[in-house]
């Protein structure tokens, strides 16, 4: 629409008798958009495992935004998002990755300078007291398999006396993995193999050994996804079974 233009408006009520007559009119203008709309102001990130939520302040006549991110501070800035509402959640990340984050808010003259950028550093991935099993608990420990991530370095899991035995946690949904740290009690593997699954069945290794030592054995650099991992035991370091004070998957 090329001018301001006024326009006017009345009501009528009906019936089976017939129509009124008209309300007081009201008027309105619309006007008409002229330039593009101004960068985004108040841009703010919160993390969370997997996923950075941003929120902003709405310009005015704006239609849509354009959601960008960069891991160097000044760009190159991806679209990573394009939406309706002045906020978005970006579900794409990487744990443990430090993001700077502009918007860019369009209408149909084009689109608008960014915002002053955000930075927000994802959490790495050790949640605890995730639903965990295990194909078996010593019967003499006080405590359940969940003792394995609870985040409790004091409580631990520890398997029969035999050989295989397996203790998993269930992340949820599908994740990526790419460390994990096993806090073995005295009670250790000696021939073991952390796996992945999406349905609980069919697993992938992503790491296996036939000489673990026990203590604190941090597996770096590993690489793999999936809503299960486990640590599927083979051999037993000792003749007692396999006992974990905690099973971290980052
Ligand atoms: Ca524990």
């Amino acid at each position: 629409m090329p001018v301001a233009t006024p326009c006017y408006y009345v009501v009528s009520a009906v019936n089976i008798s017939g129509e009124s007559t008209n309300s007081n009119p009201v008027s309105v203008i619309l006007t008409p958009i002229t330039s593009v709309p101004q960068a985004p102001t108040g841009l703010n990130a919160t993390a969370a495992i997997g996923q950075v939520s941003l929120n902003w302040n709405a310009p005015s006549n704006t239609a849509s935004y354009y959601v960008k991110r960069s891991t160097v501070l000044g760009g190159a800035y991806t679209t990573v998002a394009a939406v309706l509402t002045a906020s978005s959640v970006d579900a794409s990340v990487t744990n443990g990755t430090r993001y700077y984050y502009v918007v860019t808010a369009t209408n149909f003259l084009g689109e608008s300078p960014a915002s002053s950028p955000v930075t927000i550093m994802t959490p790495l991935l050790f949640p605890t007291n995730l639903p965990v099993t295990a194909s078996s608990y010593d019967t003499g420990l006080p405590g359940p398999a969940s003792y394995g991530n609870d985040g409790n370095t004091g409580t631990r899991w520890g398997s029969a006396f035999s050989d295989p035995q397996w203790i998993r946690v269930d992340l949820g949904s599908t994740k990526s993995i790419y460390k994990v740290v096993l806090r073995w009690e005295a009670a250790y593997g000696k021939a073991f193999q952390i796996q992945t699954s999406n349905d609980g069945t069919n697993w992938a290794n992503i790491y296996t050994t036939t000489t673990g030592t026990g203590g604190t054995q941090t597996l770096s650099n590993l690489s793999g996804s999936g809503r299960y991992v486990r640590m599927n035991g083979t051999q037993r370091g000792t003749q007692y079974g396999y006992s974990l004070f905690e099973l971290e998957v980052y």
